[in-house]
């Protein structure tokens, strides 16, 4: 069997954000050379440049939600490249842009596992929930609500991307590092009993267990799909992103992740999301994001 083609998919936008800017991180994490360094890995790479959609208007929300139309636009761009990449055998990377392009991506690795018979593993690394709706979001920003929506709860225009609606369920997502929920959206993560290792539970059983978790019950019919906000990340070692949150996993912590997620053997999809170039210095958030996703892919900082 020949190896697997990575495929870096850049989608340039900001569309769901609260703040401008994620829109550069397809360009940055080039910059930061995500593919030469995958490349140097043994590893084939082929980027595919970026995806195309509307400008951001920059309008407030309407009724709950900021920006609906072209956030559905790009969403539906995204899963059209996500799924084609799939059906090819290729490993899509999906350089964000924003959080709500999970929904085009997610999507995609749903209806190509429904295809393939294969079972769907979300972990979904943020510090954030994302489980809000229109009438429960502080915000009206959609990059705070792909988790409902893929799970059926969002507007129709955004729950029917894929023609399978939902696109999945709860039960295949493990969140990690999430240290910020509003009061509402609690109470629907709650009902819905999403799997959280929040930072509560990484302090007290540590990111090792918390892994063997995550990872737990998968086999060789399991897609492993990694939606990295990176926002999950610790801001001190982090700063480029648009919602920092303080308190979150540091650089060893975050590194035992991947590797541990790269020795599950299983991964097949991922989201690089959130990287917010205006607010980074000297683009050390991408370059710290771009020496994880090596690890994701096997480089051990160990002598292994
Ligand atoms: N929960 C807040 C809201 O919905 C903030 C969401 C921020 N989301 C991200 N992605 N940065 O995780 O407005
Ligand atoms: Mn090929
Ligand atoms: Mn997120
Ligand atoms: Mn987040």
């Amino acid at each position: 069997m020949s190896k697997q083609t990575i495929a870096l998919v850049g989608v340039p936008t900001d569309i769901g954000a609260g703040h401008r800017g994620a829109s550069m991180g397809p360009e940055a994490l080039r910059v930061a050379q995500i593919a030469e360094k995958l490349r140097a890995r043994g590893l084939d790479v082929v980027d595919r440049g970026n995806l195309h959609g509307p400008h951001n208007p920059w309008l407030p929300p309407v009724n709950g939600y900021r920006h609906l139309a072209e956030v559905v636009a790009w969403n539906q761009a995204t899963h059209t490249a996500i799924y084609d990449e799939l059906a090819h055998g290729h490993l899509p990377v999906m350089l964000g842009g924003d959080h709500c392009l999970a929904i085009g991506t997610i999507s995609a690795v749903a209806r190509h596992c429904r295809e393939q018979g294969k079972k769907l593993r979300v972990l979904w690394l943020d510090a954030h929930a994302d489980f809000n709706t229109a009438t429960i979001t502080p915000s009206g920003n959609i990059h705070g609500m792909p988790v409902a929506c893929l799970c059926g709860n969002g507007p129709a225009e955004l729950v029917r991307i894929g023609d399978h609606v939902p696109a999945t369920t709860p039960d295949v997502f493990r969140q990690i590092g999430i240290r910020s929920v509003d009061e509402g959206e609690k109470r629907l993560v709650r009902e819905a009993q999403i799997v959280v290792h929040d930072m509560r539970s990484i302090d007290e059983m540590g990111m090792r267990s918390t892994m063997e978790q995550a990872l737990a019950d998968m086999d060789g019919g399991t897609h492993l799909h990694v939606s990295f906000d990176v926002d999950f990340l610790d801001p001190i070692i982090a700063p480029g992103v648009g919602t920092t949150v303080r308190g979150g996993p540091n650089y060893r912590e975050a590194q035992l992740c991947m590797e541990m997620i790269a020795d599950s053997g299983r991964l097949s999809s991922l989201d690089i999301v959130e990287l917010n170039p205006a607010f980074d210095k000297r683009n050390q958030t991408a370059k710290l994001a771009v020496d994880l996703v090596e690890s994701l892919f096997g480089k051990s900082t160990l002598l292994r």
